[in-house]
């Protein structure tokens, strides 16, 4: 039998020269790494805000320690700024997100109240109950009111964990008894795109908290606010491709 002789395979390596290889595409690698790591924060950043609607920004004045000059309540990016003559008076905690603000008299006792609808870590925040060890560390929606006496806040109420996340909320005298009643668009903590309204609910201040005399049937609700027609001011909400009035919310 011949044998044949071995063909020379591919020249090997240099020692010098794998490892530079090897360290290249380690560095492409974790390169790489880091942009899927980046893109996939940049997204699921993306959906929290949308589901919050932190993006909105809200301006109103008004004056609600009542020393004839009207504060400026700025809500940018989720944070709150009050000031008063150019002198900023408070601004929100960094680790909120407040949706929305309404100045308007949510308890009824003829002072306009600060109202938040916000996320926060922890269920009570300073106002935790003194035999509850635990505190909540989830960021849940809450709803909080607000006297300004001279330059500081003070709170009226303060909710724990909302059961329900407030995709909207309105504070209006909706039955003419001269109360303002608080209506709210509810939705769910489940859903990973922007707070889609599941339910339309009535609260009436009780004279410490809030007391709910009506909610609607499950539906696709979004757009609450206020219309006008040759008879008066009204509530109205979309629902679907439709929209419906208050208060039995009918179709009109
Ligand atoms: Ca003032
Ligand atoms: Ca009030
Ligand atoms: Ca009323």
């Amino acid at each position: 039998m011949k044998l044949r002789p071995c063909r020379p395979g591919p020249a090997p390596l240099s020692p010098s020269k794998m490892p530079i290889e090897k360290t290249i595409k380690k560095k492409l690698f974790f390169a790489l790494f880091i942009a899927v790591i980046i893109l996939g924060l940049c997204y699921f950043g993306c959906l929290y805000l949308d589901k919050k609607n932190i993006s909105t920004s809200q301006a109103k004045r008004a004056d609600l320690n009542g020393n004839l000059i009207d504060e400026s309540y700025t809500l940018i990016a989720g944070r709150l700024t009050i000031a008063e003559s150019q002198k900023t008076i408070w601004q929100s905690p960094a680790d909120w997100q407040i949706d929305s603000f309404v100045l308007a008299d949510a308890n009824n006792d003829g002072l306009l109240d600060l109202n938040l609808s916000l996320w926060k870590p922890g269920s009570f925040g300073t106002s935790k109950p003194f035999w509850l060890k635990e505190n909540d560390p989830s960021v849940k929606n809450h709803f909080f009111i607000y006297n300004l006496s001279g330059d500081k806040l003070k709170m009226v109420w303060g909710s724990s964990n909302l059961g329900a996340p407030n995709c909207e909320f309105l504070i209006q005298d909706i039955d003419g008894d001269s109360q303002n009643e608080l209506l709210v668009i509810e939705g769910e903590y489940r859903t990973a795109t922007a707070c889609q309204g599941r339910y339309v609910a009535l609260w009436s201040w009780n004279g410490w908290g809030f007391s709910n005399d009506w909610r609607s049937g499950e539906g696709d609700y979004s757009n609450l606010r206020m219309s006008e027609n040759d008879t008066g001011r009204f509530l109205s909400v979309d629902h679907g491709n439709e929209v419906l009035f208050f208060p039995d919310l009918s179709k009109k």
